[in-house]
Order: structure tokens, then C-alpha cells, then sequence
């Protein structure tokens, strides 16, 4: 099998999501960074629709997180799978990780986008670390016009904002609940696409050390969202998510 090429935005959650499905599978990959705004010719030429992350395999492409985790699952044993094969556990991990995708990243993402975009120096600062020299020296350019097709394409504005951290803190609430009886992992008491799926798409709004690489950690966050950061990673759903992250990724 020739080395699969993963097309990325580099500091995406869902993009984090493959990368960590990718490494716990043991297989090796290209990733290809680009900037937003940038990814989308990208993302066309390596045969995806519009989103990342993109994985261009041998044996096709995968234009979808999960899609990614389960093409991962078909490379490792039962026990490693991230979608069990066991009814009902395995259905209860797909709700969950279902769930995340629709209820969580996008609206950590656009909470984040909210607090960050504004920051213009803040912004490029943690956006020279990963992306292409080209499109960096483009994107320093056409900042304000990059700024305001993200925001138009995403709703990111004041009352866009608040409602995404009313949703996160509502999916956070529920993660909490589902934690209290002490289990180690949301479902079935081993790791599981349910679990790397909060932690990745939650990792905007906890910057876990493990991912700090890509958005930077706590100090260098701006004070709004560091206030909400310390908020959340002190419900038992965020204290957990570090953990998981300090130790399975
Ligand atoms: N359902 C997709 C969602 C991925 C997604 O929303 N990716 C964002 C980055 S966080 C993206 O590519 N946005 C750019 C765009 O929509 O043009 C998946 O799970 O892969």
C-alpha cells in the first residue's frame, strides 16, 4: 500500500479526530497543511467536496472524519476497533460519536473562530507555525477578506457565538452526567470512537497539552475564551477529556 496522503487544516479539530485515528492504527501517512480558505482547491484536487480532513488512499478517498476512523477500524483487531463490532455497545458509541460531529465541533469551532478572527496578529501568529509560505504570505494580505467569507460561511457573529457555547456547554453537561457512575470511557468501558471524538472536537474549548501544538495552550489563548476554557475544564466531562487525552492519544 502506497502512503495515504491526509489533506488537512492543520489546527482542525475534526482533522486532530483522523490524525489521531490514523497514528492509533499504526499507519503512516503524508499530511498535507493548508491554510482556510486555501484548502478548498486542495481539498477538490485530492477528489473530496469541500471539508477536511481528505485522506487519498490506494484504495479511493476518504472525504470524512468518520469515514477515516472506520477505515482505520478495518486495519486493526476487534479489540482495537474504535467502533466495536458488539450490539448494542457499538451502536451507543455511534450515537455519541454522531452526536459530537453534529453538536460539538462545529460549535466549538465557531465559539473559537469568534474570539480568535478579530485578533488578526493572534490569528496569523498560530497559523504561520503550520501553513504553506505562499499561503501564509496570501493570507497576511487578504486577512480582512479571508476574515469575512469564514464568518459569512460559518454564521460567526455575537449571537452565532453564544448559541454555540450554550450547545457545548449543553453536550458537556450530558458527558458529565454519563460520567458520573466513575467509568474510565463513555461507552463499554474501553476507548472508543465516542471518546476520541469528544476530546478532539472539545479540544478547541479545553486546549488539552496534546493538542496545544496546533492552537496553542492556555497562556498564549486571548482572556475571553480563556475564561470559558477554565470553566469547562473543571466539569468532570473536562477534567476527564485531558486525562483521556494525557493518556490515550
Ligand atoms: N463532517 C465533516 C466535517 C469536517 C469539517 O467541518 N471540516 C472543516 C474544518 S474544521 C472544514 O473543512 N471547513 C471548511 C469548509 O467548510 O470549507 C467531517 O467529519 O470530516
Amino acid at each position: 500500500m502506497a502512503r495515504p496522503r491526509l489533506v488537512t487544516i492543520p489546527f482542525s479539530h475534526y482533522c486532530e479526530k483522523a490524525r489521531w485515528a490514523l497514528d492509533r492504527a499504526g499507519v503512516a501517512y503524508d499530511e498535507e497543511k493548508h491554510l482556510p480558505f486555501f484548502h478548498a482547491r486542495a481539498v477538490i484536487r485530492a477528489g473530496g467536496r469541500r471539508t477536511v480532513p481528505v485522506l487519498v488512499t490506494d484504495e479511493g478517498v476518504i472525504a470524512d472524519s468518520t469515514e477515516i476512523l472506520r477505515w482505520c477500524d478495518a486495519r486493526v483487531g476487534p479489540a482495537q476497533k474504535l467502533f466495536p463490532e458488539e450490539r448494542p455497545v457499538g451502536d451507543e458509541v455511534a450515537r455519541w460519536e454522531s452526536r459530537f460531529d453534529d453538536e460539538l465541533g462545529p460549535h466549538t469551532r465557531r465559539w473559537g473562530y469568534h474570539l480568535l478572527l478579530p485578533d488578526r496578529e493572534r490569528t496569523l501568529t498560530l497559523m504561520r507555525k503550520h501553513a504553506p509560505p505562499w499561503e501564509f504570505r496570501a493570507l497576511t494580505v487578504a486577512y480582512p477578506v479571508a476574515r469575512f467569507v469564514m464568518c459569512r460561511a460559518m454564521r460567526v457573529n455575537a449571537e452565532g457565538a453564544a448559541r454555540s457555547l450554550a450547545k457545548v456547554r449543553a453536550v458537556f453537561d450530558d458527558v458529565s452526567a454519563a460520567l458520573a457512575d466513575g467509568r474510565p470511557y463513555l461507552v463499554g468501558g474501553r476507548f472508543s470512537a465516542a471518546d476520541l471524538t469528544f476530546c478532539t472536537l472539545a479540544a478547541p474549548a479545553l486546549l488539552p497539552d496534546g493538542y496545544a501544538k496546533w492552537l496553542g495552550g492556555r497562556e498564549e489563548a486571548p482572556a475571553a475564551l480563556r475564561e470559558v476554557l477554565d470553566e469547562l475544564r473543571v466539569t468532570p466531562a473536562g477534567r476527564w477529556a485531558l486525562k483521556v487525552y494525557a493518556h490515550d492519544r
